[in-house]
């Protein structure tokens, strides 16, 4: 990419796409597409290919999709499916057929197999059944890996795939019922503050090992992996280490300043065990994270308590 190429960052107001943004930016990109979805409705393949018609866009960041934590995706399962199916296929086809040169698509470490052995290896995926609470997410995420894949063994397209970890970070979203557990445990835990609660309900039983890593830091790999990386086969990207829900239940109540009780309701469900990424493929490209879980949550405590 040349500092004014025309790169489109599909969903640059979450907060993938919003990081992916802000780093071009501060490394002296200049030339953005962006669309929101008043203008350019994803899921809507002739209003897509308007959209690349008009834009021509030469780089594609595909940040856009139907995200939440694990209620959420088990709530709205159908439009988790099928938003993502239609965002995804009219994006990596208008792509094709406008000719961009390079596409980077987003996943998720939901695709793999709800008991795939630890650390999960990008050749795990496909080997065993997916955990049922985010199955249409994670079915919709395999079939745009499946899309790229294709398009480049097909039409030599240069699209590729990465598999992030559970990420948090600047723009989040704090919604109780459609969060990830990051935000939601800040919330849960400064509301408590502010208002001398005697505890804090988690969901589910804590148990449960997740693998956090920062969104910027992510930002930070995709670029790297869209100068460096032209293979068809994806490539994930993690932190290295996971902690339980309890271990951050107790970090996140630290770092807040709470000193009540942790308490669980059981009638939420776990998920997915644990889904450690083996990251090494990255590590040996040359990438790894710079941002530590405990100051990662210190600075997006500190930049979001005044509006929580
Ligand atoms: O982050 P989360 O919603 O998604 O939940 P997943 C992670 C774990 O935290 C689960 C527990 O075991 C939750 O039960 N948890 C505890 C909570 N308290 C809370 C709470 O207040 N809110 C939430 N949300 N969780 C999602 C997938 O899975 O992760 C998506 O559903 C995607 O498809 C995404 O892959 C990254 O890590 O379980």
């Amino acid at each position: 990419m040349n500092k004014d190429s025309r790169i489109y960052i599909a969903g640059h107001t979450g907060m993938v796409g919003s990081a992916i943004l802000r780093l071009l930016k501060e490394r002296g990109f200049t030339n953005f597409i962006t669309s929101t979805s008043a203008s350019t409705d994803l899921r809507n393949q002739a209003q897509v290919n308007d959209f690349f018609e008009r834009e021509k866009p030469e780089f594609v960041f595909m940040a856009a999709a139907k995200v939440g934590g694990i209620f959420s995706n088990n709530t709205y399962r159908g439009e988790f499916l099928y938003d993502n199916l239609m965002i995804e296929a009219n994006i990596i086809e208008a792509s094709r057929v406008h000719h961009v040169k390079k596409l980077l698509f987003l996943g998720s470490s939901c695709i793999y197999p709800k008991m795939a052995p630890q650390p999960i290896n990008e050749s795990d995926l496909l080997t065993g059944p997916l955990e049922y609470t985010n199955e249409p997410y994670a079915i919709a995420k395999i079939a745009g890996i499946k899309l790229c894949e294709t398009y480049h063994d097909q039409y030599g397209c240069n699209f590729i795939s990465v598999m992030p970890t559970n990420l948090y970070g600047p723009n989040d979203n704090y919604d109780l019922n459609n969060s990830h557990v990051l935000p939601a445990l800040i919330k849960k835990f400064h509301t408590a503050k502010q208002n001398n609660l005697p505890s804090v309900v988690i969901w589910g039983t804590g148990k449960p090992k997740r693998e956090f890593m920062h969104v910027d830091d992510l930002a930070n790999a995709c670029l790297f992996l869209m100068n460096n990386y032209d293979e068809k086969e994806f490539v994930n990207i993690g932190y290295g280490e996971d902690i339980t829900i309890k271990e951050l239940a107790e970090l996140v109540k630290n770092i807040i300043g709470f000193e009540g009780e942790i308490e669980h309701d059981l009638s939420k469900p776990d998920g997915t065990p644990r889904k450690l990424m083996d990251s090494s493929k990255l590590r040996n490209l040359g990438w790894s994270p710079s941002i530590s879980l405990e100051h990662g949550i210190q600075t997006v405590y500190e930049e979001v308590k005044n509006r929580l």
